[in-house]
């Protein structure tokens, strides 16, 4: 009788436990305010698609684990040998061997299965599901960065490069085409669809369709090195016509540098930042800005055609119009202007920022330069990297109102 009692309290308590854990994961569903990778909160078609399919799915586990974790809690107190217990005696009925229950346990199962399989492989073809004439956009990781190309008339020789911040239009289908440049990586946006690797030599594809404009934040889920942990990236979802007024903005040149300061930067920036990153239309072996190796792409100082840039390195043309840089560890501009969702962003640029990457890129992120991993420290001097501040801050759309 003692054992009846105690089972029944254990069975108990062990329910409640098993109770107040799923409140503590699930709690978050929906909240996406300070939970910036939180799965549960969807933004974007494929993303509640995902949803529709984890919680019935989850809900079916967790009546299962209940059931069957309680029952082994209780069984095992209840049916425990009492010291007084006489062996041979006091055994409880044996079940060995009963055929109906153990068909039955066997066939539920495989039942249960087969049914979420049938809604997995559902949800499966749903997501990859997109308009004929989606817009794509390739994404390269890198160690440990990402770019983005654009091909909008689909010769394979992008119009737009730029990293870091994909920019897409809300509430159209946008086909993600990822690749990497070395490693493999994977592209994660938790608000719009689920993870995808970026594997090199292959090619694999995610569809995107944002409820609203937004930015969405992602991180790298496959480990990749030395700064995996801070290999970032966002896609910003734009009104249509703030998605065109971009498009618009990015295939411009950028604007001329007018100050001595500038100009002297921009100087600095041919000798000693070149040889990395392309600025389009910049130096002569970026008269033909878009002949970007594909993936995978030559070492640095290794020679692309006549071209010595390596362009392993973000594509800095404008990089004003993005919000934040190296790998979205910093922002690009002072307050709300780095989480503003609008075209072409404005504000006070965080010169800070900039200055501190440019005094050693590896304070702010641990790179190994010396194995084309990363900036190296060029040694630059405070005026220097004044001067090449005052440049880099120039670096957006000519159509961008002056500042
Ligand atoms: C040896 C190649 C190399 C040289 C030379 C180099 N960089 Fe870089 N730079 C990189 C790499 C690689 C990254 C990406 C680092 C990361 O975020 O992981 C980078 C990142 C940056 C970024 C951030 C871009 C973004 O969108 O995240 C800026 C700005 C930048 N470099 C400016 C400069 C300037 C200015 C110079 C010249 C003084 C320079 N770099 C010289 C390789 C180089
Ligand atoms: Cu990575």
């Amino acid at each position: 009788m003692r054992n009846k009692q105690r089972a029944t309290i254990t069975a108990l308590v062990a329910a409640v436990l098993i109770m107040f854990g799923f409140w503590l994961l699930l709690r978050n569903i929906g909240q996406s305010a300070g939970h910036p990778l939180n799965t549960l909160a969807p933004q974007g078609q494929q993303s509640w698609d995902i949803q529709n399919l984890v919680i019935p799915v989850f809900a079916v586990a967790g009546v299962v684990f209940v059931l069957v974790e309680v029952g082994v809690l209780w069984m095992a107190v209840r049916f425990r040998r009492n010291r007084e217990d006489v062996d041979g005696v006091d055994e409880p009925a044996q079940t060995h061997g009963n055929t109906p229950l153990e068909i039955g346990w066997t066939i539920a199962p495989a039942v249960l299965l087969a049914v979420l399989a049938v809604l997995n492989v559902q949800t499966l073809l749903k997501i990859d599901n997109h308009q004929a004439d989606a817009m794509e956009v390739t994404v390269v990781g890198q160690q440990w960065w990402w770019e983005y190309r654009y091909d909008f008339d689909g010769d394979s020789q992008p119009e737009i490069i730029t990293a870091t911040q994909m920019v897409i239009p809300a509430r159209k289908d946008v086909v993600v085409k990822i690749q990497s440049n070395d490693v493999i990586h994977s592209f994660w946006i938790p608000a719009l669809n689920g993870k995808k690797d970026a594997v090199p030599g292959r090619t694999h594809q995610l569809v995107f369709n944002a409820d609203n404009p937004g930015i969405f934040e992602g991180q790298c889920t496959e480990f990749c090195g030395l700064s995996h942990g801070v290999m970032r990236m966002q896609v910003k979802a734009l009104p249509e016509a703030e998605f065109v007024k971009w498009k618009a903005a990015m295939v411009a040149p950028p604007r001329e540098p007018s100050t001595a300061l500038e100009k002297e930067g921009q100087a600095l920036f041919v000798g000693q930042c070149a040889r990395c990153h392309e600025i389009n239309g910049l130096t002569p072996e970026s008269t033909e800005p878009y002949t970007y190796a594909a993936a995978p792409s030559a070492n640095y100082g290794e020679e692309v055609g006549s071209s010595l840039a390596s362009k392993n390195a973000p594509n800095l043309t404008h990089l004003m119009m993005r919000q934040t840089f190296a790998g979205n560890l910093l922002a690009l501009y002072e307050g709300d202007a780095a989480t503003a969702v609008v075209a072409i962003p404005e504000g006070k640029p965080d010169t800070n920022n900039i200055k501190n990457w440019l005094r050693n890129p590896q304070d702010v992120k641990p790179m190994d330069p010396e194995n084309n991993q990363g900036m190296p420290n060029l040694n630059l001097s405070e005026p220097q990297i004044d001067a090449l501040t005052a440049y880099l801050t120039t670096l957006k759309s000519s159509l961008a109102p002056p500042a």
